[in-house]
């Protein structure tokens, strides 16, 4: 008897599927995969089902003989292992990113003697209301809460970007890039105190006030299923911070990081060049303890960033800080640096961790770009913040588009670097 071999990533199994299920059984037997939780959130969006749920859904369906747990978006060990006569999958995934797995599949198939058989995506108006379904499930507070924690615990470094918008969060979300024959994307989105007081044109210096910052998260939240890290800025007072707590758990925000700072906070990236107060240990180990006192979920993380290498106070007094911030009960450290060499930051990784095996780290490498992900990671680091680099981008762009059209007095000239509406518009979700 030949077998048919098709791998799943849903929870929730709809028409598609079933007419997937149905192909694959008029060729022999049925073996489904189950793509790891470590796998699909590189290829897919987040699981709504567990993996363990997920394994026993596929058991549970009629006509499947045999249930894998494929551990690589790539086929390639599971088809090595399987050695199956068909490999059975939608046809959604001839464009796109998806694409890179299909050749691979294909280039497999052909080296084993086994085809491919494509069965028609079926997007009908019950199978996008499911997919609505799963994706405003994500969206939801408590689900996208939790998600950073559960991505700590699945992802060798979690990804966030900078988000200060609908459009910005937008493109957090959805971008997904194919390389090396795999798929990637961000884990998780920034809202920036920087990018954000500047979308609003203005400083840095806690001028936008928390009412403003939410409003950016809600835009944000509209539109998108990722989780929120929020800079907090130095937290404010103690007597505030606890209310903000509370509000950021219950919109579903994941974690918010407060950096050791009191009075007018600047911009960690002027460093000495202007006036800034380091918060003591004890007075910002008591904001810590507070804004735990206030938290009533389990999923909320409260991560103290140290300022102590920007304002040039020495590595021990970072260490210091780091392991009675820990103590006072932050869920992780943010360490921060402006030199371009990142070797202060790997000594602080290095010593920390030595120390504390558990607590997470998270750097914010603009300044020290040259390292990557999986460099910082094999030093300890398990987020890495990319802090600015959307806005950084736009605003040059915008600037040289207004001083063209000024120049030329028309639009012309500009046209062909802008994207054309039509693609725009292909970003933004429609009901
Ligand atoms: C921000 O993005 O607002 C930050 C990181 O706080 S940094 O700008 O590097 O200080
Ligand atoms: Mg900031």
């Amino acid at each position: 008897m030949k077998t048919a071999y098709t791998c799943f990533c849903t929870g929730v199994i709809h028409e598609g599927h079933l007419n997937i299920l149905r192909e694959a059984r008029r060729c022999g037997k049925v073996i489904v995969g189950a793509l790891s939780d470590r796998a699909l959130i590189r290829y897919n969006r987040f699981p709504t089902a567990s993996q363990e749920e997920r394994l026993r859904l596929y058991r549970s369906l009629e006509g499947v003989d045999s249930v894998v747990l494929q551990d690589d978006m790539l086929y390639e060990d599971v088809l090595s292992l399987i050695r199956p006569d068909y490999v059975v999958h939608g046809d959604n995934w001839r464009t796109g990113p998806e694409r890179t797995i299909r050749d691979q599949v294909v280039k497999k198939l052909e080296a084993m003697g086994g085809a491919l058989i494509e069965v028609p995506y079926t997007n009908n108006e019950s199978v996008r209301k499911i997919d609505r379904q799963l994706r405003e499930k994500l969206a939801m507070p408590e689900y996208r809460r939790r998600r950073l924690r559960q991505l700590l615990g699945l992802c060798p470094v979690v990804k966030a970007i900078e988000t200060h918008s609908g459009l910005t969060g937008l493109i957090a979300e959805k971008t997904v890039v194919a390389q090396d024959g795999r798929l990637d994307q961000f884990d998780a989105m920034w809202v920036s105190s920087l990018c954000d007081s500047t979308a609003k044109g203005k400083p840095d210096i806690e001028l936008v006030d928390m009412s403003s910052r939410l409003r950016t998260i809600d835009d944000i939240m509209e539109v998108t299923t990722k989780p929120i890290i929020l800079d907090g800025d130095t937290g404010g007072l103690p007597e505030h911070f606890v209310y903000n707590v509370r509000t950021l758990e219950r919109m579903g925000v994941s974690a918010v990081i407060i950096e050791d700072k009191k009075g007018l906070k600047k911009n960690s990236l002027f460093g000495t060049e202007v006036e800034q107060t380091q918060d003591s240990i004890e007075g910002f180990s008591e904001k810590i303890r507070a804004g735990k006192r206030a938290q009533l979920t389990d999923d909320f993380m409260i991560i103290a960033r140290i300022e102590s290498l920007i304002l040039e106070r020495g590595m021990e007094d970072a260490l210091a800080r780091a392991a009675a911030f820990t103590k006072a009960g932050a869920d992780g450290i943010m360490i921060h640096s402006r030199k371009k060499d990142p070797a202060e930051i790997l000594e602080f990784c290095g010593r920390f961790r030595s120390a504390d095996s558990a607590t997470p780290i998270v750097v914010v490498p603009t300044s020290f770009n040259a390292i990557t992900e999986e460099e910082l990671a094999a030093h300890g680091v398990n987020i890495v913040i990319y802090a600015n680099q959307l806005t950084r981008s736009a605003f040059p762009a915008m600037q040289r588009t207004a001083e063209n059209i000024l120049r030329c007095h028309r639009a012309k000239e500009v046209d062909e670097r802008l994207m054309p509406i039509k693609e725009i518009i292909t970003l933004i979700d429609e009901l």
